[in-house]
């Protein structure tokens, strides 16, 4: 969709080498973003976890993703299973699903057999109640960490049809989960107070309009009445901090994901957060997030709807950092899908 942004597309038979200091403990996932929704569909995507915490217990990363109309878990030693995935685990050890939604649409998650806790979203811990029974919906691009104690009796992780039983070896496996859906932007604290002023202000008013893409008129997923590359850039400063709000005029969730950052969620529909750091928030048909971004990390990153045919029709811009420019054409060059 848009490479020449950060880097150009690795082309067949060449090579990339990524170097990058791994500073920042938790779950984390990479994929294409040449024709990202197609390529990524047809699988290519991976996982990785930098410093797992329960190397000793069950710490493993856990990717949902739809093969071919179905949904699949697909676990790190294993090809993606359709249904449920098995393993066998003693009672006592210590567990952490580090479950990636690798998909396009939202899924949601939920636990039987044991109480939880949601222990990391987006790879930032975060400190919340126990979970009986609940569930919460994980945006297209998120992570969950789900941590809790491995019991004598059989566990099951569930999104829809596909799950993840984790059984000592005896006992039937428990219903999915039917619990009540929490919001996962007041479910705990990420550590981090809300600044009481910022830099600047943004708005980003996401919305279902004609625009011109390859000179046609088409109907798009837009950003303040534009596509991508047209969308104006969010220009910031290192050390600012910078509220943006996130309108959705349209009528279908947009997963936002600013590449390089997490976000600080402040509010949704107008009801403080707790607040929690994002880097993938589902901001839903009529619904308004705050968000706030601290400017730490120079360079020039795309900010895009990880719902990927969104992204595709035009739902993409970039953060700029003052005096950074990108060492690659900007030709904003639209891959179509
Ligand atoms: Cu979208």
């Amino acid at each position: 969709m848009c490479p020449a942004l950060t880097q150009n597309a690795v082309r067949e038979g060449g090579e990339f080498v990524y170097r990058f200091r791994a500073d920042q403990p938790g779950s984390y996932w990479y994929h294409t973003h040449e024709t990202p929704n197609r390529a990524l569909q047809a699988g290519l995507f991976g996982m990785f976890t930098v410093d797992p915490v329960t190397p000793e217990g069950f710490d493993e990363p856990v990717a949902l993703h739809t093969f071919g109309g179905a949904l699949t878990v697909a676990l790190a030693d294993a090809p993606p299973a359709d249904g449920l995935a098995t393993r066998t685990l003693s009672p006592g050890t210590p567990v952490r699903l580090r479950v990636a939604n690798t998909d396009n649409a939202p899924h949601t998650l939920g636990v039987s057999g044991v109480p939880y806790r949601i222990a990391a979203v987006d790879g930032l811990p975060v400190t919340g109640r126990i979970l009986r029974d609940e569930r919460a919906q994980l945006a297209a691009g998120g992570r969950y960490d789900l941590v809790f104690t491995m019991p004598s009796r059989p566990v099951l992780m569930s999104a829809g049809a596909a799950g993840l039983l984790l059984t000592p070896g005896v006992g039937a496996a428990p219903a999915p989960s039917a619990g009540p859906l929490i919001d996962i932007t007041r479910y705990g604290s990420g550590g981090t107070e809300a600044p009481r002023r910022f830099d600047r202000s943004y708005t980003w008013v996401l919305d279902r309009l004609i625009a011109l893409r390859g000179g046609v008129p088409r109907l798009s997923h837009t950003v303040n009445g534009q596509v991508w590359p047209r969308v104006a850039p969010a220009l910031v400063k290192q050390g600012e901090w910078i509220r943006f709000t996130v309108v959705n005029r349209g009528g279908e969730p947009h997963p936002m994901h600013p590449h390089g950052h997490h976000v600080l969620v402040l509010s949704r529909d107008g009801v403080k957060a707790a607040p929690i750091w994002m880097d993938s928030f589902d901001v839903g048909p009529g619904e308004v997030w705050e968000v706030a971004l601290r400017a730490g990390n120079p360079g020039v990153w795309l900010a895009h709807c990880h719902e990927l045919t969104h992204a595709a029709e035009g739902m993409t811009l970039h953060l700029a950092y003052d005096g950074v420019r990108s060492p690659f054409a900007l030709d904003g060059h639209n891959h179509p899908e």
